[in-house]
């Protein structure tokens, strides 16, 4: 088994801090996307889609979504559980789970592949055809990143966790979105006094520098 990763993208984090909070370590292999080393031949020899991250299972074959990267380790290794427990649990960790990515990575993602330069003809990420940058949709990416942020700040004014009463995948894909955020200059310590005392509190946890 063999994860294929990139210490500073978003995605691939995900994995890592799962991995992290279940105390699996697995081998892992960097992949510079700056670089164009995700549409090199290497790379799209093991995943045609030359995204990041990418689970290479022992018998060759490959699962390349975060989430389900996550889903197939929770099913491997129950404990500590990150999915939820009871019906109601697990369909909230869902609900959130999804709304911090349509709603804040997705947006925060805009944001940035649609102002770096790194990525001027690359705006979609990995293989498919060439995609110019759309400045607009930088600016409405980091209009409705904005608020995501106050959505989540009465969130966490009324709950110590994304979820609910304890950590969850929900809160990984929450505190790897608030940092990736910082790259497209929204910084929640300003009007966000709940969601800079979240992110203290997931920043203590060791998991979150994996
Ligand atoms: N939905 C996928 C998204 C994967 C994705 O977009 N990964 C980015 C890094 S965060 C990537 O590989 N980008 C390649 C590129 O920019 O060409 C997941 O959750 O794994």
């Amino acid at each position: 088994m063999k994860l294929y990763d990139m210490t500073l993208a978003p995605n691939p984090r995900r994995v890592r801090i799962f991995l992290a909070e279940k105390g699996i370590t697995i081998p892992m292999e960097q992949v510079d996307i700056e670089k164009g080393e995700n549409l090199a031949p290497a790379y799209l020899a093991v995943n045609p889609r030359g995204v990041v991250p990418t689970l290479v299972l022992d018998d060759g074959s490959i699962l390349d979504e975060s989430i389900a990267i996550c889903r197939y380790f929770e099913a491997l290794v129950p404990e500590p559980d990150l999915f939820g427990r009871s019906p109601l649990e697990i369909a909230r960790i869902e609900a959130w789970q999804r709304r911090i990515e349509f709603e804040g990575m997705f947006n925060v993602a805009a944001a940035f592949r649609n102002s770096r330069p790194a990525f001027a003809a690359r705006a979609a990420p990995g293989a498919g055809p060439p995609t110019a940058q759309i400045p607009a949709l930088a600016e409405r990416g980091l209009l409705l990143a904005r608020a995501f942020l106050d959505m989540l700040e009465a969130r966490l004014a009324n709950s110590p966790f994304v979820a609910g009463d304890r950590y969850t995948v929900a809160d990984i894909t929450a505190i790897v979105t608030l940092d990736f955020a910082r790259w497209v200059g929204l910084r929640v310590e300003e009007a966000h006094p709940h969601l800079a005392a979240y992110r203290a509190r997931m920043k203590a946890r060791p998991s979150t520098a994996a």
